[in-house]
């Protein structure tokens, strides 16, 4: 999704067993990792442009994973070099082209 510098997700768990957490390299420089508890919601403020990309930890090499992008992708190029296991890899090459297509 995309949102403006200074917007709130509220990252809601419809579902117990899962949570949310950035990924290492998948957040611009200076930016504040997040990680919440499984089954329980988190509120992100992110306040950096960027691209941050997250993933359920247990569900992580399924595919479960999303993207959030603040302004401008400033970090695509990193984010893009970071190597992701299993179904991640696909999903992540579907939201960068997605991303690539706008
Ligand atoms: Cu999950």
């Amino acid at each position: 999704m995309h949102i403006h510098s200074g917007d709130t997700v509220h990252f809601v768990a419809a579902d117990p067993g899962h949570n949310v957490q950035s990924l290492p390299g998948m957040i611009p420089q200076g930016a504040e990792p997040f990680a919440g508890p499984m089954g329980h919601d988190l509120s992100v403020t992110f306040s950096k442009p960027g691209l941050y990309g997250y993933k359920c930890l247990p569900h992580y090499w399924m595919g479960m994973v999303g993207m959030v992008v603040v302004d401008n992708p400033v970090n695509e190029q990193e984010a893009k070099s970071v190597a992701q296991p299993g179904a991640a890899g696909t999903r992540f090459r579907q939201l960068f082209d997605t991303l690539d297509r706008h």
